[in-house]
């Protein structure tokens, strides 16, 4: 913490993913693995030194690069007056185990974002759904318990942890998947036919996008529609809009669908909505939905299982002013052209470690309350 910044008071108070941040997480790239193989993934980079079956730390130079641009990131967010903590990551490499399930490795502590969700004054610890990341909110843990502490109203919730037992998933999933023609890819896609079963709820909290008393949540790969009810259930007083989208190997919502500030969001180009009556719901609202600009990759950097979409994977710091990824040169363009003060951030080297700029961060404090952004709702959506 710098000193400007010693004395801000911890308050947990989030509604959405653009007004001004006063004090956010970013993560750590330490000891990040490629994780053992497991019923909900398996990691098959061969040209890399991963070939299917086998895992291990990334490389310890890939690492170091990671840590310095998510050092240069915080300081970046320091000097502009914002409180920045870091989690406490754990020794990765271990084996980890419940009564249901033994794990060979951990996966690491890069994106907050994954597992925390910041709805008000209220931090969600996600369920995961992966067993490599069953126990990285443990990372958070030392943060949480101090911000408990300091915030009086601060709430703290986990999402009930879930077994991750085999029948969480569908079994064999990835061999059936290997076998399918394009043609049952496609009706895969069309039939959210995605590896989780409807045993549990599961949810990551990237899958989710805050605009005030809308969440919308991504049924991706590593959301149920169990795990869309239960945050149904758990925000009576929101609205949740569950989303889908042409996509084969979907993973959350922000390099996909990215509500930027009010009346403006940002869609991926390539995963076009599949849900009904989504884009009249923005039309309706007076949203603009803007097609995202060409990625800077054509393709999966090495050992990354992130996708050229984290082009997508921006910070607002505030309505106007945003951070991005600064090889994204046509995309900091096209903000440049909606009228936002870009922030280019070198971030490419901390792809492999779980994500971009969005990924790389958790929100504690952003100013502004609970607004209803879409007065005009749409039956069935
Ligand atoms: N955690 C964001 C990853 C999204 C993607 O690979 O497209």
């Amino acid at each position: 913490m710098t000193a400007q910044n010693e004395t801000r008071a911890t308050i947990v108070s989030s509604w959405n993913e653009w007004d001004p941040l006063k004090h956010v997480i970013v993560g750590r790239a330490d000891g990040t693995m490629v994780q053992a193989p497991e019923p909900a993934i398996e990691r098959d980079w061969p040209d890399h030194g991963f070939p299917l079956g086998t895992y291990g730390p990334l490389p310890k130079e890939m690492e170091t690069r990671a840590n310095q641009q998510l050092d240069n990131f915080a300081k970046l967010l320091e000097d502009r007056g914002i409180r920045v903590d870091r989690p406490t990551p754990l020794d990765f490499s271990q084996e980890v185990r419940t009564p249901d399930w033994e794990q060979n490795s951990m996966f690491g502590c890069m994106p907050p974002r994954d597992v925390l969700l910041t709805v008000g004054n209220e931090i969600i610890e996600a369920t995961m759904s992966q067993r490599a990341r069953w126990y990285e909110y443990l990372c958070y843990r030392p943060l949480l318990e101090q911000y408990f502490k300091e915030d009086p109203n601060f709430r703290w919730e986990a999402a009930p942890k879930p077994r991750l037992a085999d029948d969480t998933y569908k079994k064999d999933y990835w061999r059936e998947w290997d076998k399918k023609s394009k043609a049952e890819k496609e009706k895969a896609i069309y039939e959210l036919d995605w590896v989780l079963t409807e045993k549990e709820p599961c949810f990551d909290a990237a899958d989710i996008g805050r605009a005030g008393k809308d969440l919308f949540v991504y049924r991706s790969s590593v959301t149920n529609e169990a795990g869309v009810e239960w945050l149904r259930r758990h925000f009576p007083n929101h609205r949740i809009h569950p989303v889908w989208f042409y996509e084969d190997n979907p993973i959350h919502i922000d390099a996909t669908f990215v509500v930027l500030r009010p009346g403006l969001t940002l869609a991926n180009r390539k995963r076009k909505p599949l849900t009904p009556n989504m884009l009249q719901f923005f039309k309706k609202n007076d949203w603009e939905v803007v097609e995202c600009a060409k990625p800077f990759l054509d393709d999966y950097p090495p050992l990354s299982f992130c996708s050229p979409w984290l082009s997508m994977n921006t910070l607002m710091l505030d309505p106007k002013t945003i951070c991005v990824d600064a090889q994204e040169k046509e995309q900091m363009e096209q903000f440049d052209r909606l009228g936002l003060e870009v922030i280019p951030v070198p971030f490419i080297d901390v792809s492999a470690f779980g994500g971009g700029l969005h990924c790389a961060t958790a929100d504690v404090y952003r100013e502004g309350n609970c607004e209803d952004y879409f007065p005009h709702q749409i039956e069935g959506f």
